[in-house]
């Protein structure tokens, strides 16, 4: 090997190192020095490309930018690494490509994230793989480039160090997870936890129970996340504050503490995502506990004459602009599903706008600016029209066929015998949403829209914003059955027919899926 593959070949190693390093350390935090390019790599992405990544790649998208950033990391911390290797090679001086190699990625690091212990995790193994390089190739001891030929082993040890080195950081790394959310009460009460945890029961009561369907409430692990950024927010509670700021008559900043210190109290909430398909996965309910905005925005008193609406930053750097109105009904959670919530559903404190999509309930929420006119949120500048009440949607998760399961009944509708000795009983079922409005009526078609039937609805969940179960079941004759579902919500609105793509305004249309009898 040359002297300058051998550079490079150092230099390269030296950026995989220290990135990998970082993640062992940090894991996907933000002190991990990826995070901060990757949130560059998104910010500079246009917004078409972004709306057709998250159309057409889904987490894909991410996983995508996500590489980039890696790549594009790896790759400065290469250049550094390589000036060093070049300055050390112009030097008298021993190891002076590690002290500058290891400084230089240090201070670039602690720029890039603000953490200075953090940050030794990348400079400790960039100045290990040039103390390396220095001894074995890239720079001959006495200052002039080595000229010694690297044997095939020895290059392929040193490719075996890097790739194992990455391999443990990466196994190091996934671990870390974050703040560790813990019950509810340690922030709130056990009065507060208990309602919390008697909701959750009464959930699970009141879940249709239909196999294959996700119940009422969504366990956490399980609640969909959409987040602009691949590393979220890692903030503590003695750091998080929220202002109140703009056309207001007095500028209010509070702590946690102040914010727990009022009424407390628990909701049933259901998140859409206006970005999902029609007949996809990313609505999902919880018990949120929290703090209703009524009071503090009293307390602040939006200036009459004026003020139309808010603007909400988070500290990811996330904004959100939507009417002063939506603002009035709203929560901001501090729990979720009787724990605190999790880092990347908000910690410490997210909004939840009732009846709105997704987008606007900001997570991570850091301030609240009252304006006087109009001004484009994240995803509007991005050409979405998401800031408004849900579409209605009834969705079709669950195809079964009872008489199949052994420890199945169909419950109230199993002494229906088959008309038919070919018949076989066929049950459908999902989850009906239409934000506030409510559900009043689910129907299902199962001959292409021809004849209808009302659909069972679960029992409805306190509050004014909570989707419902659905289910029905009849007796199928062999052959193709052309099953759609459609919903009527609480105003008496039968969700429109014309499908619609979820850009710019949510999807819109009837669910319909094929079974085969
Ligand atoms: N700060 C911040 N808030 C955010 C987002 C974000 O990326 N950053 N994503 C929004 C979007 S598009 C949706 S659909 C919901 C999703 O909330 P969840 O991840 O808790 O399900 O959060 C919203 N709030
Ligand atoms: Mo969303």
């Amino acid at each position: 090997m040359n002297v300058s593959h051998a550079e490079t070949a150092t230099a390269a190693s030296a950026g995989v190192c220290g990135v990998a390093g970082s993640f062992a350390v940090a894991g996907r935090t933000p002190e991990f020095v990826v995070a901060p390019v990757a949130a560059l790599v998104v910010d500079f992405t246009p917004g078409v490309v972004t709306t057709a990544a998250i159309r057409g790649l889904g987490d894909w998208g991410h996983r995508l930018a996500l590489g980039v950033a890696l790549a594009l990391t790896a790759g400065i911390l290469a250049g550094v690494a390589f000036g060093a290797v070049r300055v050390g090679g112009r030097s008298e001086v021993p190891y002076t490509s590690v002290a500058a190699g290891g400084v230089a990625s240090w201070l670039l690091t602690i720029a890039a994230t603000g953490a200075p212990k953090a940050s030794l995790a990348v400079a400790g193994p960039v100045a290990a793989v040039l103390a390396v390089g220095e001894r074995g190739w890239a720079v001959g001891r006495d200052g002039r480039r080595s000229r010694v030929s690297t044997s095939r082993r020895k290059v392929l040890a040193a490719l075996g160090a890097v790739a194992g080195f990455a391999g443990f950081s990466a196994y190091r790394g996934a671990d870390i997870t974050g703040v560790e959310p813990g019950p509810v009460a340690d922030v709130t009460s056990e009065a507060v936890q208990r309602e919390a945890d008697d909701m959750l029961a009464r959930a699970t009561e009141r879940s249709l129970g239909v196999s294959g369907l996700s119940g009422l409430v969504t366990p956490t692990d399980e609640f969909y996340e959409v987040d602009v950024n691949n590393v979220n927010p890692n903030p503590s509670d003695g750091k998080w504050d929220l202002s109140v700021t703009g056309e207001v008559e007095t500028s209010l900043t509070l702590d946690f503490e102040e914010l727990t210190a009022t009424t407390v109290e628990n909701r049933f909430v259901t998140l859409r995502c206006v970005g999902e398909a029609l007949n996809g996965r990313k609505m999902d309910t919880a018990v949120w506990t929290g703090v209703p905005v009524r009071d503090l925005l009293d307390e602040a008193t939006p200036r009459g004459s004026g003020a139309c609406c808010v603007l909400v930053r988070a500290v990811d750097g996330y904004y959100q602009e939507f009417p002063l109105g939506a603002l009035e009904e709203s929560f901001l959670a501090v729990g979720m599903n009787g724990r605190r919530l999790p880092r990347g559903h908000g910690y410490p404190v997210r909004l939840l706008v009732p009846g709105h999509w997704g987008e606007i309930n900001v997570k991570w929420v850091s301030e609240i600016e009252v304006l006087d006119e109009e001004h484009q949120g994240y995803w509007e500048k991005r050409g979405w029209h998401g800031t408004g009440p849900v579409n209605t949607v009834a969705k079709l998760h669950a195809v079964n066929r009872p008489d199949d399961a052994s420890d199945d009944t169909p419950g109230d509708s199993a002494d229906e015998s088959a008309e038919s000795p070919t018949a076989e009983r066929i049950e459908v079922a999902g989850h009906a949403y239409a934000g506030t409005r409510g559900i009043r009526k689910v129907e299902v078609s199962t001959d292409g829209g021809e004849t209808w039937a009302d659909a069972d609805l679960s029992k409805p969940l306190a509050g004014e914003d909570v989707w419902r179960q659905w289910r029905y079941a009849w007796d199928a004759e062999p052959g193709d059955h052309e099953v759609v579902v459609r919903a009527t919500d609480g105003e008496g609105n039968l969700q429109p027919e014309e499908f619609a793509q979820p850009f710019p305004s949510g999807a819109t249309g009837w669910v319909s899926r094929t079974v085969e009898v």
